[in-house]
């Protein structure tokens, strides 16, 4: 018998639990039984640590938005099931420990739930792969509202028991004025019944938790030392911002650089053959800096630069994950000088050799101005560039890498984004999981293409039946959440409309607002919906982001109006639950009825949240755009609701920059009417004229998302929607038919592509 079928029975678990916490399980706290689950779990994956493969991949990014791990690891170990049932038998639930684990917020979004899914897959798949990053002490800021307005406090992550493992690994990292010593954390990732790999996240020796104090994210930004790795992106709205930014970016990369020429020199590795042992992905721009450092470190290693960078150029590749011009980094020149400067002459060189090679300015590293176009360096020094889905890597090749794409068309490939099933189907609805597997098997786990097996029960009644039936105790269970935590009563008879995701405006949670502020006068004046309508929205915002902060404000204050306008609520209910981050969006995909998908056309590079919800069994509505487009052309027109102007109509307006936004409210009376609304006495009676007033004038005088021209089409498309929701049978239909269509979006499917085409491992 081998250990880990020894530790799959539910006696051997029970034993080893009953000495982990030295108790009876049913004697055990909650507290207790994390503690032991988290020792027990870490064991089972110790075993299945692999050191096989002379080639690996790296994956470096600044993110890891990994969520919780206790559940997602006994499900990849197989042991979910023996687990909650040995609890149920003591008199405990699962859920209830689950709630004790913190979550960690070592991400934004989707680019860092991205990296999280790509590293249970990367194991799933058993392919030899770690993720290299950051150990934030408090991640990203916790949201909490207070006036209507959000707030951001720190969140602590690392309390004991943590699955953080200290290692033995530590490189002096140099900057300009001081050495930092690190130190690199393990976390171990599981793969669904395959091997273990890591999670590597460097810390700095000398950063203190002291250095923030209270309630307050805010800290002294110069003392470097001491707080590195305190908060993922601190502020940067300042240069102080930017520069910690820097500093954190280098260390990052630095030390990834070590250790990988360190792994790949202990397998026999002699560095001009760096190629064949390591493969590296920058995902974003953030760890570009490893380019540079690679080649300076292998240079203090006795290579010459030409084959330094020939080495280095064989074996970075680079995801870019957006197009929007204020998210693609360029650091002026006397940035690095002032952090790094031993990059700054490798970086020059780079720059002139591409000089050199290009005329075209467009190419160029460092700009006329002195700043330094990060992704420039990642194309002209890396082996391959991609783009996360079909539309963005075309607009990417056509525009706005279109230069780059006529140098070198032979790099450019698209890795369509994918989602892991094991997290977004198998834990967070495991109602759905149970009717998929008695109907088609479980081979759709391994297999995610085998979904479309479920098509054939299209006609059947039962299964529709149930379906609709899943959905509605998904929706009471989040229903009776919400009300524990914001107190605020749902109906989970009325369609639960939702969008959650960072709140920018490219997103345009404001054109929803818009919407529904239409519809609350719509009801006023006695026009009532299709059906009553639950809006729900979960969304951070940068703290130094004011417009989505404003549209935050207004979105609350919305909340505050529907709840307490008894003519209104039984129709239109609008909610925003506080502090939206991986453990919300578990509970709340699987109780969406309507997927709000309505970015700009051309500005959502992919979207991941689009996928997660189709596979529950959701329908989207939505632009024509990021992978939008993909479930499109899966479902079909009758089992998604498109809206709006194309991504060619929308970049034919910004290069000819014909937009106006007040020729549109002029011209639409329901639209003028929303907008002005905002502006009222009612509104104002509720919420702030600060607040209401800026946002008000920025939609009218800029809109520079363009939510005018799509108001009218939206409203349309969304109330037909409703309608169609009337109708069970049908409505069930379109949700099967998105989840039997969901298999393509599994991250199996895309990190297979990516070895196939990229890592080659
Ligand atoms: C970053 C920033 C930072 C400065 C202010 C404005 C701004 C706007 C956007 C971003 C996004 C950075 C990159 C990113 O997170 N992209 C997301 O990557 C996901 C995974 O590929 C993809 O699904 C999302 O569509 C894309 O927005």
């Amino acid at each position: 018998m081998t250990t880990a079928q020894q530790t799959t029975d539910k006696q051997t678990i029970e034993n080893t639990l009953r000495t982990l916490c030295k108790k009876e399980i049913s004697q055990c706290t909650a507290e207790e039984l994390y503690g032991g689950l988290l020792c027990l779990t870490q064991d089972m994956a110790a075993k299945r640590v692999s050191t096989e493969g002379k080639k690996k991949l790296y994956y470096i990014s600044a993110e890891f938005l990994i969520g919780k791990l206790l559940s997602n690891n006994l499900i990849n170990l197989g042991i979910f099931d023996q687990v909650k049932e040995l609890l149920a038998q003591n008199g405990k639930s699962l859920s209830e420990i689950e709630e004790i684990e913190p979550e960690p917020s070592l991400g934004n979004g989707g680019l860092g739930r991205l990296a999280a899914c790509f590293l249970d897959s990367i194991a799933t798949l058993g392919l030899n792969g770690d993720g290299i990053g950051l150990n934030y002490h408090f991640g990203l800021f916790k949201q909490v509202f207070s006036n209507n307005l959000q707030q951001e406090t720190p969140n602590p992550w690392m309390d004991n028991p943590s699955w953080l493992t200290k290692t033995e690994v530590s490189y002096p990292i140099s900057f300009k004025n001081f050495t930092l010593n690190s130190r690199l954390y393990d976390i171990q990732v599981t793969g669904y019944n395959n091997r273990t790999n890591k999670l590597h996240l460097f810390d700095v020796e000398s950063v203190d938790e002291n250095l923030v104090s209270g309630d307050s994210i805010t800290f002294d930004k110069e003392n470097v030392p001491k707080n590195l790795t305190l908060f993922l992106y601190p502020d940067d709205s300042d240069e102080a911002g930017h520069l910690l930014r820097i500093y954190q970016q280098y260390f990052m990369v630095s030390n990834a650089a070590r250790l990988i020429l360190d792994e790949c020199t202990a397998k026999g590795c002699n560095l001009y053959d760096l190629p064949d042992y390591a493969a590296i992905q920058i995902n974003d721009t953030h760890p570009t800096m490893v380019i540079p450092e690679l080649i300076r470190l292998l240079m203090e290693r006795g290579m010459d630069m030409d084959s330094a960078i020939e080495v280095v150029s064989k074996t970075c590749a680079y995801t870019n994950h957006t197009i929007l011009a204020e998210a693609l980094e360029k650091w002026p020149i006397s940035y690095l000088k002032q952090c790094v400067p031993q990059l700054v002459p490798i970086i020059e060189i780079l720059d002139d050799r591409i000089r050199r090679r290009f005329e075209n300015e467009e190419v160029a590293i460092i700009d006329r101005g002195d700043r330094v176009h990060m992704a420039h360096i990642d194309i002209h020094y890396g082996f391959a560039v991609n783009g996360v889905a079909a539309l963005h890597t075309d607009i990417l090749k056509n525009n706005e890498l279109n230069a780059f794409y006529h140098l070198y068309p032979e790099k450019f490939s698209n890795k369509t984004n994918g989602i892991t099933f094991r997290r977004w189907l198998l834990h967070c609805n495991p109602k759905l999981t149970a009717l998929i597997t008695e109907l088609i098997g479980d081979g759709y786990r391994q297999d995610a293409s085998q979904l479309e097996k479920l098509w054939e029960f299209q006609d059947d009644e039962k299964v529709l039946n149930r379906l609709m039936a899943i959905k509605k105790e998904n929706k009471q269970a989040l229903a009776d959440y919400v009300q524990e935590k914001q107190g605020l009563v749902l109906d989970a008879d009325s369609v639960f409309d939702i969008q959650v995701k960072r709140l920018h405006e490219y997103k345009r949670q404001q054109l929803n607002a818009l919407y529904l502020i239409h519809e609350y006068l719509e009801i006023k004046r006695g026009k009532r919906p299709a059906a009553p309508v639950t809006a729900i929205f979960g969304a951070k915002a940068a703290p130094a982001y004011t417009i989505a902060k404003d549209i935050i404000h207004l979105i609350l204050c919305l909340q505050e109006l529907t709840e307490n306008d008894p003519e209104v609520s039984p129709w239109l209910r609008v909610v925003m639950v506080e502090n939206y981050n991986v453990t919300l969006a578990e509970k709340l995909i699987p109780a969406c009825d309507i997927s709000e998908q309505i970015s700009l056309a051309s500005k959502e590079a992919s979207g991941t949240g689009n996928m997660k919800f189709m596979l529950n069994g959701a329908v989207t509505l939505g632009t024509d755009d990021g992978a939008n487009v993909e479930i499109h052309e899966l479902v079909g027109d009758e089992n998604i609701y498109i809206f709006g102007d194309s991504s060619e109509e929308v970049i034919k307006r910004y290069h000819e920059a014909s937009y106006c936004s007040k020729d549109y409210y002029e011209k639409d009376e329901e639209l003028k009417e929303a907008v002005d609304f905002m502006i009222s006495e009612t509104m104002l009676e509720i919420g702030s004229k600060e607040h209401l007033v800026r946002l008000y004038n920025e939609l009218l005088n800029k809109d520079w998302f363009m939510t005018f021209p799509d108001f009218k089409d939206y409203v349309k498309t969304k109330n037909q929607a409703l309608t169609d929701h009337q109708d069970k049978k049908a409505w069930a239909k379109k949700m099967l038919k998105n989840i039997s269509q969901a298999g393509y979006f599994s991250s199996d499917r895309t990190i297979e592509e990516y070895n196939r085409d990229i890592w080659k491992l």
